[in-house]
Parts: structure tokens; C-alpha cells; sequence
């Protein structure tokens, strides 16, 4: 059976769904996009998702086509209809059709589209052995040009980022702040561990504020461990006992070598291992839950706008 995208308020054949060449998405990344997971059946933080989106349109003046809670059902029923119940689901707004000037004024409406697709997990070997980073050259963009909190369709700046990581052959770039401070990588936040404690870099630093992140912040202290959100370099990345990744995607991933460090002992180090454990108990009970919404709206799906 093929795949059913959510298109404008309708399910649509994979094959047949397509947005214009005149959307201002594709014609100046001018949009918003969300990355979100479902663990057997739990769509993880769907709520905390779709606020990020929301406030991401809202600086982007963007109007959002249906109310947050129409939006939870859509995405809810892009997954029933495919009968997903582990998934990867890619929420994209746009600011929809209009002329070529790049004039929002001229986009008559936004498009939303909804795609659920099956999750393609990381190998094993990827969290055995944890992963080998550089720092890019490029830098985050400073906040009073572009905030990281909007997690906009613009990430050429990520991309260049990610482009020095594959031309190095490893798996991530750190990116660092102007001001020369880590911020984060090109799709993932990070963290050190020291001493026992956890440190990342605080929001206002120009990073995006990730899902995954701000939950192993309340996984770490539910464990009794102390999280410091905070400014620091890559010194402290060389010098630290474990760093590890949080990400929509890879979960929780371990580096042990960055810009030819090795970090700790080189392997991933047994405060990663346990958040990762707990980590992904979490992410499988807390959210948004399709038996519930079945039982509440029944499983026939209609075009949900
Ligand atoms: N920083 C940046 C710049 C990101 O793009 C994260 C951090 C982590 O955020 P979440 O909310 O996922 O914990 C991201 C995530 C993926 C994927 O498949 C992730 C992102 C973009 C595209 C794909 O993991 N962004």
C-alpha cells in the first residue's frame, strides 16, 4: 500500500503528492519544520513539538491553518491511516504559493503537510562505539540575525556544517556560537559530563531548543544528577569525562573523539549509557497516545481540517 502524506487537508498517494514550484519554501526556505518520533503507538512530546512550531510560525508571521489541537489529530491520524505505530513524522509549514518577489504579502495561503514515513534506526555499532566529531568552521547564526530557536526551512548554515563533518568522515560537527562558544551540532544538542555532573549550553547561546535535550534535562535531574545549562569551549569538550548528543534521531549518542581528542577512555562512558536507557523509557510512555485518540475519535480517518 503506498503511503498517505497529508497534504492541505487531505491524505494523498505518495506519488501524488506535491506542493507548487512557487512556494515560498521552495523558493527562499521561508518556513517551518518539525522532526518528531512515535514509540509503539506514544507520539513522544507531540505537545511540545507542535508549541515549538507554533511559536517558530508566530515569529515567522506565519498563520497557522488549524489550532494546535486540530494539529495533534492530524499528525495522529497521518500515522493510523498508515498504520504506523513506530514512526518518523516530518511536520512542514510553509508559507505556501505566491509570486517571485519574496513579499509574504503575495502568499495566498500557507501549506502544511504531514509525512510519516518508517523510522530508519542508527546501527547498533553507531551507540557501541559511540561517534568521532570536528568543530566546523561555520558558526551558528547570531540571534540578532536569526534566532536557532526557530527551527526555520532555512539550515543551509547547518548543512555547510555537516558538509565539513562528512568531508572529515565523521559523524557530527559542533557548532560554535560568534562569539566563539559551543552552541551545538548541525542536528543535535550536546552535553559533557564532569565530575558527575551535566553541562550543556544555555539556550541563549543562538542553538535550537531541542526536544530530546530539555527531556534528558528532566530524565537527568529525576535521576538525582545536576544539569547546568552554561557557556563553555571546546576545551571543555576535550577535557571532559563522557559528551554525548541528543537528537530527535539519533536519541542519545555518544562522542568519544572530537577534532582528534580522545575523550575520557575513547568508549561510551556509563553516564551516557544509563541516560540513554532512561531516555528511551521515557520517550515510549510519554506523549501523545494513538489508542486514546482512537478510542475518543474512532480509527476511521477523514480529511482532518
Ligand atoms: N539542533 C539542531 C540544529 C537541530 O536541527 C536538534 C538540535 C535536536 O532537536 P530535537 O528537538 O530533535 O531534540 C536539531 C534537530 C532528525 C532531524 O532526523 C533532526 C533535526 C533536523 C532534521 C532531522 O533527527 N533537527
Amino acid at each position: 500500500m503506498s503511503l498517505k502524506i497529508y497534504v492541505n487537508g487531505e491524505f494523498i498517494d505518495k506519488d501524488k503528492a506535491v506542493v507548487s514550484v512557487s512556494d515560498h519554501g521552495f523558493l527562499y526556505g521561508d518556513g517551518t519544520f518539525e522532526g518528531i518520533r512515535a514509540y509503539k503507538g506514544c507520539i513522544f512530546a507531540l505537545r511540545e513539538h507542535l508549541d515549538r512550531l507554533y511559536e517558530s510560525a508566530k515569529t515567522l508571521m506565519i498563520d497557522m491553518p488549524v489550532t494546535i489541537e486540530e494539529m495533534e489529530k492530524i499528525v495522529a491520524e497521518t500515522l493510523i491511516i498508515n498504520n504506523f505505530e513506530d514512526a518518523y513524522i516530518r511536520l512542514v509549514v510553509s508559507r505556501g504559493a505566491g509570486d517571485l518577489g519574496l513579499d509574504p504579502r503575495k502568499c495566498s495561503r500557507p501549506t502544511l503537510v504531514v509525512i510519516a514515513d518508517k523510522i530508519k534506526l542508527y546501527p547498533e555499532e553507531f551507540y557501541q562505539k559511540g561517534l568521532e566529531v570536528i568543530t566546523a568552521s561555520v558558526r551558528r547564526t547570531p540571534v540578532d540575525s536569526f534566532n536557532g530557536k526557530v527551527k526555520s526551512l532555512n539550515y543551509l548554515n547547518n548543512i555547510l556544517a555537516r558538509i565539513e563533518a562528512n568531508n572529515a568522515g565523521v559523524g557530527e560537527a559542533i557548532m560554535l556560537n560568534h562569539d566563539g562558544y559551543v552552541a551545538e551540532c548541525s542536528a543535535d544538542n550536546i552535553f559533557l559530563v564532569k565530575n558527575g555532573e551535566i553541562l550543556t549550553p544555555a539556550a541563549h547561546l543562538g542553538l535550537l531548543k531541542g526536544i530530546t535535550r530539555d527531556s534528558i534535562i528532566k530524565v537527568a535531574r529525576s535521576m538525582g544528577i545536576t544539569v547546568t545549562e552554561t557557556i563553555f569551549t571546546t576545551h571543555d569538550v576535550y577535557n571532559a569525562d563522557e559528551v554525548f548528543l541528543t537528537g530527535t534521531g539519533a536519541e542519545v549518542v555518544a562522542v568519544v573523539r572530537a577534532d582528534k581528542r580522545i575523550i575520557g577512555n575513547g568508549l561510551p562512558g556509563p553516564m551516557t549509557f544509563s541516560l540513554r536507557e532512561n531516555y528511551i523509557k521515557y520517550a515510549c510512555s510519554y506523549g501523545y497516545k494513538l489508542s486514546e485518540h482512537i478510542a475518543k475519535y474512532g480509527k476511521k480517518t477523514q480529511s482532518a481540517s
